[in-house]
């Protein structure tokens, strides 16, 4: 016998699986017919003609069965549910805040911040927009402005925390328009549109010393706040010994308040929160809760789906199954790489982003070459993806498209769904509309809603591009 010295540490899954849902690959015809028909937007395809589906981490995951007995016996009161105290004792626990204000999705929660604390013309900085979040900002009357640090801008930086505040931007902001123009800093956890990447506990620790000198205060959007401790455990000097609750508790410990979207984190399909430390904000928003969401004790939320979350909730801290989630992600990304499929580094934490400006770099930004690529990937094997660049931008109050700098196709993991074969399948299908590129070109907008465009705008493929058309780009760009 001859056993090799250097035997792998592999990591698993710290579950089994208990019950499947049957997915089919259609056929190439059937699936050009559907892009057609969805106008080359993913979010618009019917999921029954979907195979693998990475469109959004967002309300898919595969709940625990100590989660489904939770929805079993759900109190469906309209006041005072057990379920609403449930859920309110373990947020308190986990994430510290005083007050719940259980809302019907991340969104809902954003939309009783926003208005609960904008005043018309006032700024909310943040660590890169958001598409729901700014939305509901900008509806408020604010002027949302992006201070992140400037390595979220390049896709190849191996950078540890992209995400992370740049007080500097901050401060120079505070300087010119004054500190009680500052409606709060919005501090996102690993940040989406930059490819999930994380903040670190300094930056928040700073942010806070900054901001509560100032009297100005900081909310968190906490949607993803678990995986991002992870990358704080394993990236950041001084947590490598702590626990994932412990690194969570002390993270919310430098903000006032947060959202949630609970169709991440927290392991369910639906539900989310907005959490506050302060009374009187909390009378406040309540008030707007009653009018917009629901009574107090539900919001949005029937009983059983707060059951459900509380649960998740406190499953999402044990450490094998954070890792395990967060290096599923890893391995798409390593194998993504053994292709030599251009990606953003370092991999994100809920998923791995394509960079289409270098799969495609003889297609405009303002052709859309992002929500093309996704649209490919989906004729090839029936992957659904997403696009996150300009379409996602939108326009500015002049009616300009937002050029960003990240023009990415999000392949997005649901929490405990798929297996590694599935991702093999994924990467490999990716390689293969790398391979053919050069054939590819860009999109045309033919239907343009006025806000949050990409969620129902359509296109139409242009033609495949002139011979010579991937040099002269190329050249043009440099
Ligand atoms: N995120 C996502 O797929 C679903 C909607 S946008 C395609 O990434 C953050 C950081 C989010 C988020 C949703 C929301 C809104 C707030 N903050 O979708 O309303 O990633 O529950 O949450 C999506 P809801």
């Amino acid at each position: 016998m001859r056993i090799i010295d250097n035997i792998p540490n592999s990591w698993c899954e710290p579950w089994k699986i208990k019950t499947i849902e049957h997915i089919s690959l259609s056929t190439r015809e059937e699936r050009e017919a559907a892009l057609e028909a969805a106008g080359w937007n993913t979010f618009l395809l019917p999921s029954r003609l979907v195979f693998i589906d990475l469109l959004t981490d967002s309300g898919t995951n595969a709940m625990s069965d100590e989660q489904w007995a939770a929805i079993m016996t759900g109190d469906e009161a309209y006041a005072g549910s057990k379920d609403f105290e449930r859920l309110e004792a373990v947020v308190q626990e986990v994430y510290g805040y005083k007050h719940l204000i259980p809302t019907h999705q991340g969104r809902g929660a954003e939309h009783i911040l926003s208005q609960t604390l904008i005043r018309k013309g006032q700024y909310v900085p943040g660590n890169m927009y958001f598409t729901t979040t700014k939305f509901h900002q900008e509806y408020a009357g604010g002027i949302f402005e992006d201070v992140i640090v400037d390595e979220a801008f390049d896709p190849n930086l191996e950078f540890p925390f992209k995400g992370n505040i740049d007080i500097d931007k901050l401060d120079a902001l505070v300087k010119r328009v004054g500190p009680e123009q500052i409606a709060y800093v919005s501090l996102e956890t690993n940040v989406n549109m930059c490819g999930g990447q994380p903040i670190s506990m300094a930056n928040a620790r700073a942010l806070h010393e900054y901001c509560s000198k100032r009297g100005i205060l900081v909310m968190l959007d906490a949607t993803r706040a678990v995986e991002n401790c992870y990358f704080i455990k394993t990236r950041e000097p001084g947590y490598a010994d702590k626990s994932i609750a412990d690194i969570l508790h002390e993270l919310c410990g430098y903000t006032d308040g947060c959202t949630i979207s609970g169709k991440k984190d927290c392991l369910v399909n639906i539900g989310g929160f907005l959490a506050l430390r302060d009374d009187k904000l909390a009378l406040r928003a309540r008030e707007l809760l009653v009018a917009f969401e629901g009574l107090q004790t539900y919001g949005g939320m029937a009983g059983r789906d707060m059951g459900a979350m509380a649960v998740g909730i406190l499953e999402s801290l044990h450490y094998d199954y954070i890792r395990a989630r967060v290096e599923q992600v890893a391995y798409l990304g390593k194998r993504l790489d053994s292709f030599g499929v251009p990606i953003v580094r370092p991999y994100g934490g809920h998923a791995i982003y394509l960079n289409a400006k270098q799969i495609l770099p003889h297609v405009p930004q303002e052709k859309y070459p992002a929500q093309r690529i996704a649209g490919e990937l989906y004729l090839e094997a029936g992957v659904r993806s997403m696009e996150r660049g300009i379409v996602s931008a939108g326009r500015d109050h002049d009616g300009n498209e937002y050029k960003p700098a990240l023009e990415l196709v999000r392949l997005t993991l649901p929490r405990r769904v798929y297996t590694q074969s599935h991702l093999d399948v994924v990467s490999e299908a990716c390689a293969r509309v790398c391979k053919r590129a050069d054939s590819i070109n860009g999109l045309k907008m033919v239907h343009e809603p006025g806000s949050l465009r990409f969620f129902q705008a359509r296109f139409e493929p242009l033609g495949v591009p002139a011979p010579g058309a991937k040099k002269a780009m190329a050249a043009a760009s440099r």
